[in-house]
């Protein structure tokens, strides 16, 4: 059929909106008519050249509305609502041990452009387009396979569901999936964008005995804040060091980085007490840490983590449930565009101006 698509001509272009054709769904498929989806700095890695090759169809973060299923679908039907989430082999050790972020072919089934099956379904007038995440959103309809597809409850509005996809379970699921705090936990989070703060609901909904955040701007502090932060801290008047050795004299149990910056990942390494651990989720370089001081001598651990370690299908409808109990409010981060305006919201994003764009269709 013939859909409305940004396509990627190359690296660092802006979208071109271009009819292009989708392929029918094949038994392991759902064709769904995309309502929202929301803009992730992935995408933006994306357009960089970072992650995929070109032409490509970006966007990973998409809702709508189930329109056709394969034979073998048998989780959703035609009208359920559905948040689309990354793409799994469902067939791997991890997959079937319920970590399907940590698949392993998540990178080639997400990044690497073709379909499960090395096809492709996407085609424009210049040839074959690369999938992203296995759902390229960034279009008036999509083909995903069912392990993509998480069906929601109807009585929420689609346009703002789409960044749980993402964004908002990398935050909220590595607290509530991974680290699991106690009420006796001590967590630390450096960067307030869209996944810090999702972690910032997380670990309120948790129960974590202290918040404690750092940032660089105080809108974004001010949202933390809103959103459960015990401590809120401005990086650029004070040393997150020396704050936790004040506030925290042993240091906290969790950090998390979310900004992908070495010095401030190596920061969050530094402030754990001993035992403790620091989850990395930002996309950053080489790490200076010191094997004696900062691992063996007091049993600390780091860890990289996509996802949220989240099994979408679950943790989902586990989020829409907080935020229909009145905490789990992700949607006051949501400025919505028009997808003919796609490439004004990506320019507003990566300047900051907005935190969390979802372009509708
Ligand atoms: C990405 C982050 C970088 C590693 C792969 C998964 N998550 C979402 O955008
Ligand atoms: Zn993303």
């Amino acid at each position: 059929m013939k859909i409305t698509a940004a396509v990627a001509p190359a690296k660092n272009q802006a979208f071109e909106m271009q009819e292009v054709e989708l392929d029918a769904p094949k038994d392991n498929e759902v064709l769904i008519k995309i309502v929202a989806t929301g803009v992730c700095h992935t995408d933006v890695a994306g357009q960089e050249g970072l992650t995929t090759p070109f032409e490509a169809v970006f966007g990973h973060e998409g809702a709508g509305i189930v329109e056709q299923v394969g034979a073998a679908v048998s989780s959703v039907k035609p009208g359920d609502h559905v948040v689309l989430s990354f793409s799994y082999c469902g067939q791997c050790r991890k997959c079937l041990a319920g970590h399907p972020g940590m698949c392993e072919k998540f990178n080639e089934l997400n990044f690497f452009g073709p379909n499960f099956d090395g096809s492709h379904r996407l085609h424009s007038a210049h040839g074959d387009l690369n999938l992203y995440f296995g759902q390229s959103s960034f279009a008036t309809y999509t083909v995903a396979d069912e392990h993509n597809v998480v069906k929601v409850p109807d009585d929420v509005d689609l346009t703002i569901l789409g960044p749980l996809g993402c964004g908002i379970q990398t935050g909220a699921g590595t607290v509530l999936n991974y680290m699991e705090p106690s009420k006796d936990d001590t967590i630390a989070i450096f960067g307030m964008g869209p996944v810090g703060l999702a972690a910032v609901l997380g670990a309120k909904v948790a129960g974590a005995k202290r918040i404690i955040v750092f940032d660089r701007k105080e809108s974004k502090l001010a949202f933390a804040k809103e959103f459960g932060a015990t401590d809120c801290y401005n990086s650029l008047q004070v040393d997150p060091e020396e704050v936790i050795k004040d506030i925290e004299p042993g240091g906290v149990d969790f950090s998390l980085d979310t900004t992908g910056v070495p010095a401030v990942a190596e920061t969050a390494v530094h402030i754990l007490r001993p035992a403790g651990e620091a989850v990395l989720v930002g996309i950053g370089g080489d790490l200076k840490l010191n094997m004696m001081t900062d691992f063996v001598a007091e049993s600390k651990k780091v860890a990289g983590l996509v996802e949220g370690d989240a099994i979408p299908q679950k943790f989902i409808p586990e989020m829409i449930k907080y935020y229909q109990e009145g905490r789990f409010a992700f949607d006051k981060l949501i400025k919505v565009y028009d997808f003919k305006d796609l490439n004004q919201a990506m320019d507003d994003f990566k300047v900051g101006k907005v935190l969390k764009p979802v372009v509708k269709m």
